[in-house]
């Protein structure tokens, strides 16, 4: 399990374990699905969405068996899929390291969302979803706090690092693509082994765009485009992450590079490779810093750490695609099952006790279609009660504030849900189900 070392850290990993974050996270995780075989009926995409041309994700009335049994919020925690590279980052005492690793954590979010275009549950005002490891010592929590636009605020902790932001996704089908654009701004918090009078550093960057591409010729896909910039605003280090469009052929598809530099505006580090597969670094040294990616490929999957000669090195590497229904990720497998210790600590609220989504995890698309239309409908009453009534909705476990660093509005957790939980204390949850 991690070393903790620093004081920052320590205490972190005491509160998640004051808190009983862990408790009901017993059981191994899930391997498998209730089904062994996707036997969804092959309607092609296009056939469905021809029609709905400036739709949005919450207007598409596409059948439940486009959907697949996921929701966004869990959609949205499997960002951290690859977190072991942010313990990783926090183990160096060179900041621009720190940026390098933290760079590729935020482009391995993506690595999840090949061969998966179905779409997730929208999930319903006042929905939550949390989620913990032991083997990574993190808490995940998120709360579906707006529904029009759709915002999710999500909050992870662990000893050596806090990962937050607002999954607010503008999405519209155009007749060609299904374009989503991120509005979000998404926040790291490092907390280093050693830090040099660092306790904690803040990062933030806007996610690149998704295009979902290939609809019309019946090989829809996800990619993703666009310049970020991670900033590090305790050291003034920042990347720029290059995200290249998939174009007519596949030559430079799911290509990323980037480039770290410091303060003084001094390039010290190049990453690049395919965030579909596996992404290196480079130091700039004397002799020049160009990464070559003729679709490097490796043999070894170790990440040895960084080279300091001027050699190219792995930094991350996808995980292995097991063969499921819905193509969903060994990880994303994990995040719908009901295991019998964790049923006692979960919020009304949880995804996990989603009737629809749970009908169709189990194949019984004519059940979670009925229950789908249900939730809605509830949905819509309690809204059109708040408004009778004139009440304004407010999200149970964020605050909406300024953030100190960026001077911009952010969801903070108000960091009740976990010792509630421990409590069985979460009665008062909203029945939205
Ligand atoms: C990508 C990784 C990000 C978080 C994120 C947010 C929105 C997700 C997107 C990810 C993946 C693609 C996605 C999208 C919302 C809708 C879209 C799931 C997870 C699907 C593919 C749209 C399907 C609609 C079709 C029926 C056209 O960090």
């Amino acid at each position: 399990s991690l070393v903790v070392i620093s004081s920052p850290q320590v205490e972190k990993k005491n509160e998640l374990l004051n808190e009983g974050s862990f408790v009901g996270y017993e059981d191994p995780v899930r391997t498998k699905l209730p089904m062994d075989e996707d036997n969804r009926p092959k309607v092609g995409l296009w056939s469905v969405l021809k029609s709905m041309v400036g739709q949005d994700l919450t207007k598409l009335t596409l059948p439940v068996s486009f959907n697949e049994p996921t929701s966004l919020l869990q959609r949205v925690s499997e960002d951290i899929e690859y977190s072991h590279i942010l313990d990783q980052a926090a183990t160096f005492e060179d900041s621009s390291l720190r940026m390098l690793y933290v760079a590729v954590f935020t482009a391995s979010m993506y690595a999840s969302t090949t061969n998966r275009v179905s779409k997730p549950f929208n999930p319903l005002l006042g929905e939550t979803f949390e989620y913990a490891r032991t083997d990574g010592q993190y808490r995940f929590f998120t709360e579906q706090v707006s529904h029009h636009p759709p915002i999710s605020a999500t909050w992870t902790e662990s000893p050596k690092w806090d990962f937050f932001g607002e999954c607010n996704v503008d999405s519209s089908f155009n007749g060609r693509t299904f374009a989503v654009q991120h509005l979000g701004l998404w926040y790291i918090k490092i907390r280093p082994d050693r830090n040099n009078g660092v306790s904690e550093e803040t990062y933030s960057w806007k996610k690149p765009n998704n295009t979902v591409i290939g609809i019309l010729m019946g090989k829809p896909q996800v990619d993703n485009s666009g310049d970020v910039k991670i900033t590090n605003h305790t050291t003034g280090d920042y990347c720029m992450l290059h995200y290249k469009a998939h174009g007519w052929t596949s030559a430079g598809a799911y290509e990323v590079r980037g480039e770290i530099y410091n303060k003084n505006n001094e390039k010290l580090w190049v990453l690049g490779g395919h965030w579909n597969d596996s992404i290196y670094g480079k130091k700039v040294t004397s002799k020049g810093g160009e990464l070559t990616l003729d679709r490097i490929k490796t043999t070894n999957s170790t990440t040895g750490g960084p080279k300091l000669d001027g050699s190219k090195f792995l930094i991350w590497k996808s995980n292995e695609r097991p063969s499921v229904p819905f193509n969903l990720t060994s990880f994303a497998l994990t995040l719908n099952a009901l295991p019998a210790h964790l049923l006692p600590y979960l919020a009304p609220t949880d995804s996990r006790l989603r009737p629809d989504q749970r009908a169709m995890e189990n194949g019984d698309y004519d059940k979670a279609a009925e229950e789908k239309h249900r939730v809605e409908v509830k949905q819509r009453v309690a809204k059109k009660e708040r408004e009778q009534k004139g009440e304004e909705y407010k999200p149970k476990w964020f605050i909406q504030e300024e953030h100190p660093v960026t001077k911009s509005l952010y969801w903070r957790f108000n960091g009740e849900y976990w010792m509630k939980r421990k409590n069985h204390d979460l009665k008062d949850c909203a029945d939205i189900y």
